[in-house]
């Protein structure tokens, strides 16, 4: 009896995993532009649909991940459509374990240097939760009279959210605030993150002279830890919250109150966009709310980082109509576009969410702009290269340093409009 049971069991974790993770063995990327209504239509109908898994959609293509069992019926519907696609990742698992090969090599060789020991990091690979809160502390010893730490509160699995301040001191001074890793498989958010730290306290510390900043490098601790873990679990997007659903997780994007299910999102648990059973249903985002809340006066912009697509994004994300200061908003996200594009030649788009990108609600930007009405509100989608999420960690560097420009764009902004002089 006990050996039935154990069994069943098994089938039953299996048949679970299954249904979160398909396999990845003979997964390709595909980069489908489409141009008429129905070829549109025709790719809407995969969405949600189990071995699919749209990555990236946007006003003439789609990046979608597919299952080995559905790539040949899928490509030849393409090829009967008429439909132009490249396969942008022959298989997704190899890719997938080269990278975790990689990502080993170099820790190890980090690992035994004395920076390692020090918490120091070499962005040379991407650093997993516990790296990242050693780095934080690391920083707070190295640089005692400006870097501190804020927690703001634990994640789901009971996960330290830890905000770093830079401040120089002197009260009245205007904040810029950085988010990035809510969604767990954009690994190279928290990366360019940290790596902007780095340069500013190594290099650029002017930046610090009239405004304070709050970094929170990882916003969705769990998922980012779970893509850590196992190869198996790399593309995980969400949260890892229990809604009641044999699937786990929230798309913490789609959990603001803001305009909260309105449009682009799902209300599906399975579904890599579920927005969650209520507004704000993720603890990860309440602590973030809080925070934010509790500094709205000082906090002049809000920048939350992404992958991949280079896009610079401004609210609204649940109307094509823009906001009030769309002006200023699209001024700005110019600026920095050409910052960028002048450092290494990286073409980013920018414009409201809605209209540059798609439809979506309960973002964290709109909800910065429209709810806590911080104006400057932007969400950075980093560059992907040509395998999406799965960026080589030798791209942490030369993206820190080009999104490092658009950082610089950002700050000049805020001193002049807002910091005393
Ligand atoms: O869909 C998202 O949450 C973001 N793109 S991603 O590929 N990183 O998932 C874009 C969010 C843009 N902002 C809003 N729609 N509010
Ligand atoms: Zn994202």
């Amino acid at each position: 009896v006990i050996f039935l049971f154990a069994t069943i069991f098994v089938a039953a974790v299996i048949a679970i995993d299954e249904e979160t993770h398909p396999s990845m063995q003979g997964m390709q990327s595909l980069s489908i532009s489409y141009e008429t209504p129905e070829q549109y239509s025709l790719l809407k109908n995969y969405v949600d649909v189990p071995g699919f898994d749209f990555v990236k959609s946007t006003k003439d293509f789609v990046d979608v991940l597919v299952t080995a069992d559905k790539i040949k019926d899928f490509k030849q519907l393409l090829e009967e459509h008429r439909m132009n696609y490249t396969v942008m990742v022959e298989d997704v698992q190899q890719l997938v374990s080269e990278e975790y090969i990689a990502q080993e090599v170099e820790r190890r060789l980090q690992a035994r240097t004395q920076d390692y020991a020090s918490g120091r990091l070499s962005f040379t690979y991407y650093p997993n939760y516990k790296e990242v809160n050693e780095y934080l502390t690391y920083l707070t010893q190295t640089y005692k009279n400006i870097a501190s730490l804020i927690t703001i509160g634990n994640s789901y699995e009971g996960r330290s959210m830890k905000v770093l301040k830079l401040s120089t001191g002197g009260g009245n001074k205007p904040a810029i605030f950085i988010d990035a890793g809510i969604h767990a498989r954009e690994w190279i958010a928290p990366a360019t993150a940290l790596y902007m730290v780095d340069l500013m306290l190594q290099s650029h510390t002017d930046l610090l002279a009239k405004v304070d900043w709050y970094v929170l490098p990882v916003l969705n601790p769990d998922g980012y830890e779970y893509t850590h873990s196992s190869s198996a679990n790399r593309l995980w997007r969400k949260t890892r919250s229990n809604t009641g659903s044999i699937c786990k997780g929230v798309d913490g994007n789609r959990n603001y109150d803001m305009q909260w299910m309105t449009i682009g999102a799902s209300s599906n648990p399975c579904s890599d966009t579920y927005a969650g059973p209520k507004a704000f249903s993720e603890v990860e985002n309440q602590h973030l709310r809080d925070f934010i809340l509790a500094r709205k006066g000082q906090i002049k912009a809000y920048l939350t980082f992404h992958s991949y697509g280079q896009y610079i994004l401004y609210p609204w994300g649940w109307t094509s109509s823009v906001p009030s200061n769309e002006p200023e908003l699209r001024n700005l996200a110019s600026q920095c576009a050409q910052a960028i594009a002048k450092s290494r030649r990286t073409r980013y788009t920018y414009g409201t969410s809605a209209n540059a990108l798609y439809p979506a609600a309960g973002g964290s930007d709109d909800w910065a702009l429209g709810k806590a009405g911080i104006n400057l509100s932007y969400t950075y989608e980093l560059p992907g290269g040509n395998s999406g999420f799965l960026l080589p960690a030798s791209e942490i560097k030369p993206v820190g340093v080009e999104t490092f420009e658009a950082l610089k764009v950002v700050h000049q902004y805020v001193t002049s409009k807002y910091a005393s002089h």
